[in-house]
Order: C-alpha cells, then structure tokens, then sequence
C-alpha cells in the first residue's frame, strides 16, 4: 500500500492537486527532462493522482520538486487527465497558496522553477498572488482554418507558458449553460489547427465580451485533455496580453482584466524586459483539502480510469 500526501486548492474554482511526499524519484535532471521522465517512466502514478476515483477530468496536478536552481522556492512539474503540462498559472497560484498554508513561505517574492522556465510568484499580504510568467509571444495572427460543420474560423497562435489558438467573438454565448457547445466548437478548432500545420497548440480560448463589472473579456479555455478551464487560465491569458501587447492594444504596465466562463477574474499587465515580454496575472487561491490519497494495488482502479 502506497501513501501520497496531497493538498487541494481551487483557482477561480479551477482545483490544483499539490503533491507533497510519496511521488516517484526523478533525480536532479533539468525540470524538462524530469518531466519527460516523470510522462515516459510514471504515467501510471499521473493518473492515479487526478483521474476518477480520486480525481475528475478537470484536476491539475503540480508534483513539487527539488529546483535545479538553488535560488528557486521550489521546482514544480503540472500534469492532468492526459498527460504533463508545461507550465500552469492558476496551478502556481494554488502552490504559493498551499506553501502559504503549511507556513513553508511568507509574503514577498518567490521564484518557481518549471520545465518551460523559471516564474517569480509573488504572496502578497491579503493573500492574493501575482506570478510573473515566462516569456510570451504571439507566433502566428489571423490564421483561418475550416472547422468541419462550422466553417471558416480565424484567429492568432500564441505562446504563454503553453500554447492556445485565440478567437474573438465565437458566435456562441459565453455561458455556464452553454458549455457543452462551446466544448463541442473547441475540440472541433483544436482539430482544425492541428491539422493546419500548428500541431503544437494544445489549448483553445475563445474570447468574448465580459459580464463581471470592470472586466475587459471572457474566455473559455478547452484544456489538453477536454475539460474547460474553470479560471481564466493564466498561461492563456498570458497569451492574449502577448496578442494585445503585439497589437498595440494594451500599454506596458496597464492592467487587463480577464474573465473565465464561470465568473472569475484575473488581472494581467505586461512588462517588457529585456525585449521580451513578461506577462503578470494575480488571483486568488483557497485550499480545500489536506488530505493522504491510497493507492492499493488490489484495487482494479489504483492507478486510476484511463
Ligand atoms: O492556468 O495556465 C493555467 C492553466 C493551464 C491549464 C489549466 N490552467
């Protein structure tokens, strides 16, 4: 019988797994290749951690690791349903969040190692968190591509820490209620582009007017392995202040704020360092479990429903 301790928290009800002790040795690679170790060598242990039974399609999980970087708090790697992520922004929010929790970090600035680069979070004193992300950047804009039984769709293919296919005004409502439509259009775009020569986009964010006071947009996000994202997606929203900030739509140091399709806000600006841009998102974190996960090898369901 096999122990894992874990802590949850939720992101603008978007939930992160922490995994504490108990997660497979990947020695002290790079993050990246303990990543693509931790995705080759311990898929199984992945899906044990956030699939059903213990899980839902919509977890995220963060493996906490040593950093290579001795500067860093911590080095992270994110994974769900499917597979591993590259980096995760409500995901670093809920880490900060849980660090907080077990009293492992203080408020200021604290640097994370991922596999795509390192972050500086920040744990400010009313326990909202800001992560300065790695660099973004728009790579393709106005691309159309023929999306089967909807037509013609355009939009720009841009870098935040993952990789997102953006579109403006879908033509769908941007509700709760319309969720599984707007799932059903997604997967469908993810296809598209796929195809269309941009087989490294993995995320699709649709973007729509805004309903909370003082938001500038909503956004659905279909993550990797199809569920939506319940916050606005930090890397995604990263994305698109990189598509704003390239379009001369959002000054350096100017705030954006970014709605999820269940309501939640994220507050983003841009700096320009060193000609790059770094896109900043804040938001806040709860943690809702402390808890130690099982995994019984006599159960046909250990490693989780794949
Ligand atoms: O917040 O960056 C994010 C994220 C990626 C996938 C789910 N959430």
């Amino acid at each position: 019988m096999k122990t894992i301790r874990v802590i949850d928290s939720h992101t603008g009800g978007e939930p992160t797994r922490v995994v504490l002790s108990g997660g497979p040795e990947l020695g002290r690679a790079s993050l990246a290749e303990r990543r693509e170790r931790f995705a080759r060598e311990f898929d199984q242990f992945r899906s044990a951690i956030v699939n059903e039974p213990r899980g839902s399609d919509v977890f995220v999980g963060a493996l906490l690791v040593e950093p290579e970087d001795s500067a860093c708090a911590a080095g992270v790697i994110f994974f769900n349903n499917v597979g591993v992520l590259n980096m995760c922004g409500h995901g670093t929010i809920g880490l900060l969040v849980t660090l907080a929790h077990l009293k492992r970090i203080q408020p200021g600035a604290h640097r994370i190692e991922t596999p795509v680069g390192v972050v500086t979070a920040t744990l400010h004193e009313n326990g909202e968190v800001s992560v300065a992300n790695v660099p973004s950047y728009r790579k393709a804009k106005d691309v159309t591509v023929e999306v089967t039984g909807v037509g013609m769709v355009t939009g720009d293919v841009a870098w935040g820490g993952n990789w997102f296919f953006l579109v403006e005004q879908p033509g769908e409502p941007m509700t709760l209620a319309n969720v599984e439509r707007l799932t059903d259009l997604t997967w469908r775009i993810r296809q598209a582009i796929n195809a269309q020569g941009f087989p490294e986009v993995d995320h699709v964010e649709l973007l729509g007017p805004p309903q909370s006071p003082g938001a500038h947009s909503r956004n659905f996000v279909l993550c990797p392995g199809k569920a939506y994202d319940r916050s606005p997606c930090g890397t995604g929203t990263s994305a698109k202040l990189a598509c704003l900030f390239a379009d001369g739509k959002l000054k350096e140091g100017e705030t954006w704020r970014q709605e999820s399709i269940v309501g939640s806000c994220f507050d983003g600006a841009v700096s320009v360092v060193n000609g790059e841009i770094r896109p900043t998102i804040r938001g806040s974190a709860f943690v809702i479990a402390d808890s130690t996960l099982i995994l019984n090898e006599t159960d046909p369901f250990c490693w989780g429903i794949r």
